[in-house]
């Protein structure tokens, strides 16, 4: 399709530029110091996989809102969806004077996620959100208390969700006490695992540590994102989250897939969790669900989620029908234009580029990820210390440059890709020539500080 901004990369302005700058002078008396921003420069107009900043600078968009846009964050179908629903009502709140869309939107979600069971849905505002009530849903069904969680694992920043979240800083230090009967399990990280442990193994090892220290029929929940997303887009090994999945069934354990990040075509599927065949019981999903807008769902089995009391689900917001119209428009053009082929060759264009090059580098430990989520490991040459420091230059310099490129990892140290599934080819691969760019100034200043 045709994009309304030019699909091209061109810097006006240094970054920050003085619009921007004032701006950040602005926020600083008004906004919370603890709410922090990835880069100094501000958004006036964004289309495709370009973002058009305060002083007439286009950047490359290579983070998507930390995956929410795959669809752009002004694609036409869903800006129309948005303003047609809006003019009609913004809001009566589905637990009062309930309303086509949410119901349409169960269907979809329904139909595309894993399973071909019954299934029932419930919406909210945030992952977060849908991820705290799964585990509302599995607490009050299996009438036990015990979650287990993985290590390097993201599930929000609420009391529930930060207690899952692995990562102290900065997502916990200083805010507990957290909810009791949280309980974290080593996670499958092939680069940082035994050599050779295979998934199958590394199931095993969690679940005797499970069985011994929490006891099965303690267990409520298994929650686990299927591509960890904030601990550094690590994808376990194979036969790893199947052995969960089954261990999860024969003890009567809700097994949760917490595909917020991964969901909506990202990955090159519907849902990460079929590249293994797995069928969770409750999926929570957000952020690419609805272009941009704020929406949130868990999906799951219909004997799970009627089974909670009446009343029990919801919230003021959930499933606002403005979001909900734009969860259809941006489901719709996932659908036609085929986004989740689109991930397919957004890995292949960007794949091999980055598996070359970590040949070349010293300070890439690991290439990894799936679709449109791909991700490089930063360490010190020669060994695999983690490298945040590379990670932080390496995104900055991509800046100057012109390309926003996001970090993340338990160590700080991943340099990760998550562009719009409707980037052009061309806009991507000056994307990835500016990363490659980077990626050899950093390694320059790697090898020449050890
Ligand atoms: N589960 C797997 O990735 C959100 C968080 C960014 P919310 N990830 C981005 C930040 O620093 O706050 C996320 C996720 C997974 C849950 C969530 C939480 O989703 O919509 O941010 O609440």
């Amino acid at each position: 399709m045709t994009q309304r901004l030019p699909q091209r990369r061109s810097l006006v302005t240094a970054l920050p530029g003085p619009r921007s700058q004032a701006l950040t002078t602005r926020r600083a008396a008004v906004v919370a110091a603890g709410v922090g921003s990835s880069v100094p420069v501000y958004a006036a107009d964004a289309d495709g996989g370009i973002i058009l900043d305060v002083d007439g600078n286009s950047l490359i968009d290579l983070g998507s809102g930390i995956a929410v846009t795959g669809v752009g964050a002004s694609h036409p179908a869903v800006a129309a969806a948005v303003a047609a629903q809006a003019a009609r009502f913004t809001h009566t709140c589905f637990m009062v004077t309930p309303y086509e869309g949410y119901i349409q939107v169960a269907e979809e979600l329904a139909a595309l996620t894993p399973g071909d069971h019954a299934k029932r849905s419930a919406l909210f505002n945030s992952g977060a959100e849908a991820v705290e009530n799964a585990i509302k849903v599995a607490r009050s069904v299996t009438g036990r208390g015990a979650v287990v969680a993985f290590d390097h694992a993201y599930h929000g920043r609420t009391n529930l969700t930060m207690a899952l979240t692995a990562k102290a800083s900065p997502y916990k230090s200083h805010f507990g006490p957290f909810t009791p009967e949280i309980y974290r399990m080593p996670m499958s990280y092939p680069y940082r695992d035994r050599p050779g442990l295979s998934g199958a193994q590394a199931a095993a090892r969690a679940v005797e540590l499970i069985e011994r220290q929490i006891g099965a029929d303690s267990v409520a929940a298994v929650i686990i994102e299927p591509i960890q997303g904030e601990g550094g887009f690590i994808v376990p090994a194979p036969g790893f989250l199947p052995a969960l999945a089954q261990w999860a069934a024969a003890h009567g354990v809700v097994f949760i897939a917490d595909e917020v990040q991964t969901g909506f075509a990202r990955t090159g599927a519907w849902f990460a969790s079929e590249h293994e065949g797995v069928v969770p019981d409750i999926v929570t999903m957000a952020k690419g669900i609805a272009g941009g807008m704020p929406l949130a769902a868990i999906t799951g089995r219909a004997e799970l989620l009627d089974a909670v009391h009446p009343g029990g689900l919801g919230g003021t917001y959930g499933g606002n029908p403005v979001a909900c119209a734009a969860a259809l428009a941006t489901i719709d053009v996932m659908r036609t234009e085929d986004l989740p082929a689109r991930a397919r060759r957004i890995e292949q264009l960007a794949l091999p580029r980055l598996r070359t090059l970590a040949k070349e580098l010293d300070i890439i430990g690991d290439v990894r990820g799936r679709g449109a989520m791909l991700a490089v490991e930063l360490v010190r040459p020669g060994g695999a210390d983690p490298a945040p420091e590379l990670a932080k230059a390496v995104a900055a310099e991509a800046l100057a440059r012109g390309v926003v490129i996001l970090t993340c990892g338990s160590y700080g140290n991943v340099i990760r890709l998550l562009p719009p599934l409707v980037i052009g080819d061309e806009l991507l691969s000056d994307g990835l020539d500016v990363l490659e760019q980077a990626l050899c100034a950093g390694n320059h200043t790697g090898v020449k500080e050890n």
